[in-house]
C-alpha cells in the first residue's frame, strides 16, 4: 500500500528543516519497506502571500484532502505578512477544515541533552501535552467598533463547544489509560475566566467519571506554568484550551533544553481528513538562512506521522536514532542549541545514517 503525503515547508528554517525530516522519513521507509510517495506544495508561505495576495489557493482543500497526511514545516514572517494573517490563511484553515482537534505534543527530556532546570536527568521529563487545535481562545468571532477613533472598541470571543470539549477530553483520558501511571492534569483559569474556564472543568470532572483509574488533577495556568519549571516530573498527560496548550507546549520542551526538538501531531483521530504533522516551533526569521537550526522537532514529527500511518515500529525506531545521536554528543553534529557546532544537514544526516545501521 502506498502512501500519499503532501509537503509543506512553509516559511523561515522551515525550509531548512524540511529537507533533513524528509530525508530521515525515508530512510525509515526504506528500512521498514514502507511505499511513501511525497508530493510538495509551494503554498501556506509568505513567499506565496507576496506573489499571489492569499496564503493558498482557493481550492487547497480540494489539492489537499486525499493525502494520507501532511508533512508541515513553519508558518511566518512578521517582516513580510502579519502573524495573524499567515496563521490564519494556513496553519488554523488545515486544522479546522480537515477538523484535526486534536493537537499532541511529546515533551521528553532526552539523553545527551542539558534541562536548564538544575538536577533534572533522562526520565525525570516525561509527559504529553494535549491541546484542544480547533476552538477556544482562538475564535474568529469578535470584532471592532469605533475603528480609529478614541471610543474604539476591540472584542474576540472564546468558544467552547460540548462537543468540542468534550472530544479533545476523551483523547486525553484514552492516552492517560495507555500510561504507565495513568495521570491527566488539567490547565485551567476558572477563578479569572468565569464562564468558559469553570465549564472545561465541569466536562473534565464529568469525564473523569468514566475514567475512575485515572488520576485527575487540575492547575490555574499561572501555577501550572510554574510547576513546569519546579516538579516537571509531576506531569503525565496534561490537557489544555487551544491557548494554554500552546503556551505549555512551548514552555514544556524549552524546560528539556530546547524547543527545537519538539514535535507535534495535529490529530484528525477519525481518519476523516489527514492528519498533519510539524515541529512544535516557529520559522524563527532571526535564525533561518544560516543552516544552524536543529531539525530533529521535524524529524520527530515525521516518526509520529509513521506512527500515526500504521508504522509505530518505523517511528520508535526514528526516537531510538534521535536518542542515540544526541548521546554520543558529537559536537561536529549537533547544532548549536543543544551544544555543538554542526549544521542542520549534519544532524539530519547523522539521524539518517543511524537509522540505516
Ligand atoms: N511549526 C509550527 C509553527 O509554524 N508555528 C507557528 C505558530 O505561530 N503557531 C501557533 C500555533 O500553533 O497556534
Amino acid at each position: 500500500m502506498s502512501h500519499r503525503i503532501a509537503v509543506i515547508a512553509g516559511d523561515g528554517i522551515g525550509t531548512e528543516v524540511m529537507p533533513e525530516g524528509l530525508r530521515v522519513v525515508e530512510a525509515a521507509a526504506k528500512r521498514f519497506g514502507i511505499d511513501i510517495a511525497f508530493t510538495t506544495f509551494d503554498f501556506g508561505s509568505c513567499d506565496y502571500y507576496l506573489a499571489h495576495g492569499q496564503m493558498m489557493p482557493d481550492d487547497w482543500f480540494e489539492q489537499l484532502k486525499d493525502f494520507d497526511a501532511l508533512f508541515y514545516g513553519a508558518v511566518g514572517w512578521p517582516e513580510k505578512v502579519p502573524d495573524h494573517i499567515s496563521l490564519w490563511g494556513s496553519l488554523i484553515q488545515f486544522r479546522r477544515r480537515f477538523d484535526q482537534y486534536v493537537n499532541l505534543r511529546p515533551c521528553k527530556l532526552m539523553p545527551g541533552i542539558k534541562s536548564p532546570l538544575a538536577g533534572r536527568e533522562p526520565g525525570d521529563i516525561d509527559f504529553y501535552v494535549v491541546r484542544e487545535n480547533t476552538e477556544g481562545e482562538y475564535s474568529s468571532i469578535g470584532g471592532k467598533m469605533f475603528e480609529g477613533t478614541e471610543r474604539e472598541v476591540v472584542i474576540q470571543e472564546t468558544v467552547m463547544s460540548r462537543t468540542g470539549v468534550d472530544r479533545v477530553l476523551k483523547y486525553a483520558f484514552d492516552l492517560a489509560q495507555t500510561r504507565p501511571r495513568k495521570k491527566l492534569t488539567s490547565a485551567t483559569k476558572s477563578n479569572g475566566i468565569s464562564i468558559t474556564m469553570p465549564y472545561w472543568d465541569e466536562r473534565v470532572a464529568e469525564m473523569a467519571k468514566a475514567y475512575p483509574d485515572i488520576e485527575v488533577d487540575k492547575f490555574h495556568i499561572d501555577i501550572l506554568t510554574a510547576n513546569f519549571v519546579l516538579h516537571p516530573d509531576w506531569f503525565d498527560v496534561v490537557v489544555g484550551s487551544n491557548l494554554f496548550g500552546d503556551i505549555l507546549s512551548d514552555l514544556g520542551p524549552a524546560c528539556t533544553g530546547t524547543i527545537g526538538i519538539a514535535p507535534s501531531a495535529n490529530i484528525n483521530p477519525e481518519g476523516n481528513f489527514p492528519s498533519l504533522f510539524e515541529p512544535v516551533h516557529g520559522s524563527a526569521p532571526d535564525i533561518a538562512g544560516k543552516g544552524i537550526a536543529n531539525p530533529i522537532g521535524q524529524i520527530w514529527s515525521g516518526a509520529m506521522m509513521l506512527e500515526h500511518l500504521g508504522y509505530k515500529e518505523a517511528g520508535d525506531a526514528i526516537v531510538t536514532a534521535i536518542e542515540a545521536v544526541l548521546s554520543e554528543g558529537d559536537q561536529n553534529v549537533l547544532t548549536r542549541d543543544v551544544g555543538g557546532q554542526g549544521t542542520t544537514e549534519s544532524l539530519g544526516k547523522a539521524i539518517a545514517e543511524r537509522l540505516a545501521r
